[in-house]
């Protein structure tokens, strides 16, 4: 099969699920306990997604993501000390703890994992595709299946269609805005068929298997690069939660999800034993490696310095404000 994944990508792909399930399930137990506050989105049951895409885009191609973004900020290696330290609100956090996890982003790593408002994403991606034309780059636009009923979903697409820009559009599919599920607020049952409208490909896959979304992914990706424009990839996935601070956890749905049948994580592991990948020990040491990143990057976030209230006002203004 063309575009497989072999054996250290599935194995970086599995570490990287397991990274962001680790680092996830302790920023939900923290904020329980009110040792760290904010608005926290975790993408808890959509691992597989960040952890492959990792696989697709280079270290220097652009990523921008949704509000849902902390895992792809991880999976593109993004400074997870400094994640850490912004999400207990320290001066040493990838934003200098102003952000707060819904604004994760690394542009040493030229990502931009973050934005509160749902939608807007998709245009400054539009916008970096003309960038990335310009420098021989792609750009990976990542979002929920709700933001794409924002007119700028339309917008962006038809611009990065006409352009043809080299934007890889991906839709994380978990069928859930906030309060609502997807037949309620949207028209037709697949994301990807909108693609026609622009003459662009388009695809559905199974967004909790990376060797599916792997495949796809990468023809889009060679069909972006060649210069023929942009694709969209729609990915069918399930959320744990839609954000810690304000769960609406549907008992019946939050089963489903979590079964091993359709878990990604479960789900790899199984598959990587039957391949003979996966045996106990490595299990533990993957597990272990990622346990290990944790508690460095808490001690680092736990032991650095709160920023000075004063401080707040730095880089807001171009002249400095008279005291
Ligand atoms: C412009 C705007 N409208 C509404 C909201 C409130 N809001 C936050 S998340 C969300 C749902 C987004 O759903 P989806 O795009 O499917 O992403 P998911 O949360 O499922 O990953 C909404 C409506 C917002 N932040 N911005
Ligand atoms: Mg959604």
């Amino acid at each position: 099969m063309t575009n497989s994944l072999n054996l250290e990508n599935k194995l970086d792909i599995y570490q990287r699920m397991l990274q962001i399930r680790t680092s996830e399930l302790k920023m939900c137990e923290l904020f329980k306990k009110g040792e760290i506050v904010g608005h926290m989105l975790p993408c808890l049951g959509q691992e597989a997604i960040p952890s492959t895409l990792a696989e697709v885009y280079a270290t220097d191609d652009y990523l921008v993501t949704a509000h849902r973004g902390g895992g792809h900020y991880m999976a593109k290696g993004c400074d997870f000390n400094a994640m850490w330290a912004e999400l207990y609100g320290r001066a040493t956090g990838i934003t200098k703890g102003r952000g707060g996890q819904i604004h994760l982003m690394d542009m040493s790593h030229y990502a931009i994992t973050g934005n509160a408002i749902v939608g807007q994403h998709w245009g400054i991606a539009t916008g970096a595709g003309f960038v990335a034309r310009k420098k021989g780059k792609m750009v990976v636009a990542v979002g929920g299946e709700g933001s794409t009923n924002r007119g700028i979903f339309h917008e962006s697409l038809n611009m990065a269609a006409v352009q043809k820009l080299p934007i890889l559009y991906v839709v994380e599919f978990n069928n859930n805005q906030m309060f609502s599920h997807s037949d309620e607020t949207t028209a037709g049952t697949r994301i990807a068929t909108r693609a026609v409208a622009y003459d662009i490909p388009g695809a559905t896959v199974d967004g909790n298997d990376p060797d599916a979304i792997y495949a796809k992914a990468m023809e889009f990706a060679e069909h972006i690069k060649s210069g023929k424009g942009p694709c969209l990839l729609e990915c069918i996935t399930g959320k744990w939660t839609d954000s810690v601070s304000n769960a609406r956890e549907v008992p019946e749905i939050l089963e489903k999800i979590k079964s091993p049948e359709f878990d990604p994580i479960t789900r790899f592991e199984v598959k990587l034993r039957e391949e003979g990948i996966l045996t106990n020990a490595l299990e533990k040491e993957c597990k272990d490696r990622a346990e290990e990143l944790l508690q460095a990057a808490l001690t680092f976030a736990q032991n650095s310095p709160k920023p000075n209230p004063t401080d707040g006002i730095d880089e807001v203004y171009s002249q400095p404000v008279a005291a």
